[in-house]
């Protein structure tokens, strides 16, 4: 087994502490941070999903597994993150009200902080009305994430709430997430839309370009 398998194994079971051993090791022995993200981190999220609609795991276990993961990319943010770039803009990035599935936030707002981007951070389960808050506070790019089915469909309310305050044409609205797609994105008016945390710097560098 190679150090990103052990990695992958330790998430997959939920072992906090060889997790970030496991991160460590790696680094240590010269493996690219970003493939012991997305081979070892991201893939055994991937695993722990597939495990839970096979019924073999519980919500307990999908918590504990995140909660190894959660401590695994904080070892490995410094070394992900680029150096050295300008503040480019305010992304104020949040998971939609009812959705607490933070991780893929945590990754995307950890990626555009080190290219350069300022975050506000809204955290989960956010109402409309902070969103809308924060582009009143200077966001200029409101980036949101929602992994369920039964909560993207609060995007549409949160970009109506945006046009309803009159703030429509001072941010730009990106989303993403699982089960977001470039059409859903186009259907509710977002901006643009990504599908990992690299595309979505690449797609709030557009935005703020066009
Ligand atoms: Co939940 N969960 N979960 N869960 N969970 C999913 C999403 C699910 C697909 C599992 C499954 O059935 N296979 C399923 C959703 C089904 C659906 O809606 N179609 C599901 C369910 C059903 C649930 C509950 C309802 C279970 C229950 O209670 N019965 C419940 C809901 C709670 C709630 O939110 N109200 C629930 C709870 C949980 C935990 C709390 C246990 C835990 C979350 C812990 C946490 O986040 N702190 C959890 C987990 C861990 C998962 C899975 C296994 C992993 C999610 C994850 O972290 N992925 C997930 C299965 C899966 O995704 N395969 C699942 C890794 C992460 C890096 O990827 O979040 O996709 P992701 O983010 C990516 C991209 O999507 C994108 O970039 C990120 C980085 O590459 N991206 C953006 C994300 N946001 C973006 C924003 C952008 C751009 C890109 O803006 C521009």
């Amino acid at each position: 087994m190679t150090v990103i398998d052990e990695l992958r194994q330790a998430v997959v079971d939920g072992q906090l502490k060889p997790a970030v051993a496991k991160v460590e090791q790696g680094l240590a022995e010269g493996t690219e941070a970003g493939r012991l993200l997305t081979e070892g981190l991201i893939a055994a999220m991937a695993q722990v999903g597939q495990l839970y609609e096979e019924g073999e795991i519980f919500v307990p276990e999908m918590l504990v597994a995140a909660r190894a993961m959660t401590a695994a990319l904080g070892v490995l943010k410094p070394h992900l993150l680029e150096e050295g770039v300008e503040a480019a803009g305010t992304v104020a990035i949040g998971t939609v009200q009812g959705d607490l599935h933070d991780i893929g936030k945590n990754l995307v707002a950890m990626m555009l902080e080190g290219s350069g981007f300022e975050i506000m951070d809204l955290g989960v389960d956010v109402p409309a009305e902070r969103f809308v808050q924060a582009v009143r506070e200077g966001a200029n790019v409101v980036a949101m994430s929602a992994l369920l089915t039964t909560t993207m469909t609060n995007m549409r309310e949160i970009i109506q709430a945006i046009t309803d305050a009159g703030l429509r044409d001072q941010a730009s609205i990106v989303i993403g997430g699982a089960p977001i797609t470039k059409t859903y994105a186009d259907e509710i008016g977002a901006d643009g839309y990504a599908t990992d945390a690299s595309g979505a710097v690449r797609v709030v560098r557009e935005v703020l370009a066009a």
